[in-house]
């Protein structure tokens, strides 16, 4: 964190604390094993939405476990209706102290359990879906796609720098944002990569062509909260992701899809955004709307 980014009100993530490997064949201790990792997730975070759309896609429903907590977060964090009935926690934060009691931080989702140490071993959400992607494969479902093709990794990356900064991050950054200026930056840097990513998807039907990939995952978590939250909440308004006729509909086409309209829940979203956030919604009164048609028509195939 630059001297800068304190004094300046700009928001500044946490590193990821946990991030270890699991591998295909099993060096460095982690093996890719069915049955063995538990994957904790919120319906209403788009780093662990980023997951279960993968875990969906690839066909790893039961080879990876999953758990999903409660939209509300209190200050004692995360919360498993019920209790977990694998790990036996309650709250999320139970999980991060016995595999580090000295851990100090916010405890976020998404993050994988390993059953067989029961430790946390990576709540890095990139490394969590291209682990999946790429050491998971003998375990994909027949057919299943590949989200993060060899050669197609250099431009999935670059994309997802500029994606992850301005986009994904971009809307945190002006929604936490304690000083105009800061704010006015993430704003101005959210909405040029929208236009360019507008322009982009005129001409192909995903980010990287005909193909689903890592990309269009990372770019759809952002955009299903758009309107709901971001728009407002974060006050990312020059445009509404219904202004733009190529996104909107590349995030309908998406939405269809199973893997990502299955796990895309628009109250625990609006729920936990405007709850959780008192600092910037201090009534914590869910806004009705907006009422849009994700499964309208939106004759991407063409
Ligand atoms: N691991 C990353 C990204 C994951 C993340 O931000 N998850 C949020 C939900 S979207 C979370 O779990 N927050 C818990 C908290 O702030 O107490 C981070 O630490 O910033």
């Amino acid at each position: 964190m630059t001297t800068r980014e304190v004094e300046e009100g700009h928001f500044v993530r946490q590193p990821n604390r946990f991030t270890e490997r699991i591998t295909a064949d099993g060096t460095g201790g982690l093996p890719a094993e069915p049955g063995r990792y538990r994957l904790f997730v919120s319906y209403a975070c788009p780093w662990a939405q980023r997951s279960m759309i993968v875990r969906r896609l690839l066909g790893l429903e039961d080879v990876i476990g999953l758990a999903v907590v409660d939209p509300i977060r209190d200050e004692r964090g995360w919360r498993i209706p019920g209790r977990d009935p694998v790990t036996g926690v309650e709250f999320l934060s139970e999980l991060y102290l016995r595999t580090d009691p000295s851990f100090v931080g916010r405890f976020t989702v998404p993050c994988v359990w390993d059953t067989v140490t029961e430790r946390l071993v990576t709540n890095d959400f990139p490394a969590i879906t291209t682990m999946m992607e790429t050491e998971f494969t003998a375990h994909h479902r027949p057919g299943a796609p590949d989200l993060y093709p060899e050669a197609l990794r250099p431009e999935i990356d670059e994309l997802d720098r500029r994606v992850y900064t301005t986009v994904n991050n971009g809307v945190y950054k002006a929604g936490f944002a304690t000083a105009q200026d800061a704010y006015e930056e993430a704003f101005d840097a959210l909405f040029t990569t929208l236009d360019d990513l507008e322009e982009r998807l005129a001409h192909r039907r995903y980010l990287l062509g005909d193909e689903i990939t890592e990309a269009d995952v990372r770019l759809y978590t952002t955009l299903a909260r758009f309107d709901a939250v971001y728009y407002s909440h974060f006050k990312c308004n020059l445009r509404r992701l219904v202004d733009y006729p190529n996104l909107w509909a590349y995030a309908r086409d998406l939405y269809a899809i199973p893997a990502f309209g299955e796990t895309t829940d628009f109250d625990h979203i609006k729920r936990h955004y405007y709850v959780t956030h008192p600092h910037i919604n201090p009534s914590g009164i869910v806004p009705k709307g907006p009422f849009l048609d994700w499964t309208a028509p939106h004759n991407r195939e063409r």
